[in-house]
């Protein structure tokens, strides 16, 4: 067995020829397949090696795992779809994308719900009681077995002309991702939202077919955004969440020590995730700073994000109306957990 490598990275496949992976070394007792909706050098990509690396030291090499960065076998959507079929056995599957399949995770789209100190969003992700109950069941409901959450950064919109108020998002064409919730939450901040697959997004922005779109600085740099649009603003809306999930057969099935060695790896990956996001996320904001320093940076001030917070309040009303009566008690024990742990370790980031 070819224990010198953690993990075989899938380059161009489509999931008919998963055979050719193998021929990266001698097939391992065991094989799980990782998707991810992010390309190699991503945050999710930093997750799956690691992942990787710990599941084959600690199952002594009799587990491998395949990662399969984005572009080898579709859009975030199918890779949903390919693992509830069992395709692939792992993939990120970020809220944004999920809301057609799972209304229930969109809450995690409502702006502004989620904590301003991403310590307080990192410990709910993790260890949220109504995540890990309600937001599961309805997850398994599909087939997908949630095994953890995490937050990869805030929200930045990157446009092609300064938007300070919700009048500036007029006649705006402001790239989503493909839920309904985030449609919503778009239209109440004054834009025309057009949900697109992360693969669409740069070639539109470079063909003006969109004024804009909004992602974590990382994936900013590295899906090259930045190159096609003028300015970098932060509003504060959101913070990009993912979750990872199993396909729920394979998870029930799996003998009871390889299950405590996928639980107890999901476990100790936590932190290690989170300080990798806000690496990333620095690092990243100083190379398209050195990459084009033309770029316009701006943050909204207070009062700026209040205009676009109010507008956003019929969002939650929406969420309630789409997701039908238990959205009301998501979005209320959400809120509730977040104030509890803001409480805890304050509503504002800290500067330790
Ligand atoms: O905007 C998107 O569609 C994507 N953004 C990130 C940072 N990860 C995956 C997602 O599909």
């Amino acid at each position: 067995m070819d224990k010198s490598r953690t993990a075989r990275t899938a380059g161009t496949v489509v999931a008919a020829a998963f055979g050719v992976a193998l021929i990266a070394g001698p097939a391992a007792a065991e094989e799980w397949r990782f998707a991810l909706e992010e390309i190699e050098g991503s945050v999710q990509d930093a997750y799956a090696q690691e992942f990787a690396r710990l599941v084959e030291e600690r199952s002594g090499g009799d587990v491998t795992v395949t990662v399969y960065p984005y572009g080898s076998l579709g859009t975030s959507a199918e890779l949903t779809e390919q693992a509830m079929d069992g395709i692939v056995q792992l993939t990120h599957a970020s809220p944004g994308h999920l809301g057609t399949l799972v209304p229930e995770v969109q809450v995690f789209s409502i702006p502004y719900l989620l904590s301003q100190n991403n310590a307080v969003n990192q410990e709910l992700l993790t260890e949220s009681p109504l995540i890990y109950g309600t937001i599961a069941d309805a997850l398994r409901e599909q087939g997908l077995e949630l095994l953890t959450m995490y937050p990869e950064g805030d929200m930045v919109w990157t446009t092609n002309r300064e938007i300070r108020s919700p009048e500036d998002f007029e006649n705006f064409r402001m790239r989503t991702m493909v839920s309904p919730m985030l449609v919503a939450a778009y239209e109440s901040f004054g834009a025309n939202p057009t949900p697109l697959p992360y693969s669409e997004v740069y070639g539109a922005l470079q063909l003006n077919m969109i004024d804009g779109q909004v992602n974590p600085i990382f994936a900013i740099q590295e899906m090259g955004f930045y190159e096609v649009t003028e300015y970098m603003i932060w509003a504060g809306q959101q913070q990009f969440v993912t979750t990872v999930v199993a396909n729920g057969d394979w998870y029930a099935g799996l003998e009871g020590e390889r299950q405590e060695l996928l639980d107890g790896v999901i476990a100790d990956m936590a932190d290690y995730i989170f300080e990798t996001q806000e690496e990333y996320n620095q690092e990243r904001l100083e190379m398209i700073r050195e990459a084009k320093p033309e770029m316009e940076m701006i943050e909204l001030t207070a009062e700026e994000r209040a205009a676009f917070e109010e507008r956003a309040e019929i969002v939650r009303e929406q969420f309630v109306d789409m997701v039908g009566e238990s959205g009301q008690a998501i979005v209320e024990g959400l809120e509730a957990e977040i104030q509890a742990l803001e409480d805890e370790h304050g509503a504002e980031e800290s500067m330790e």
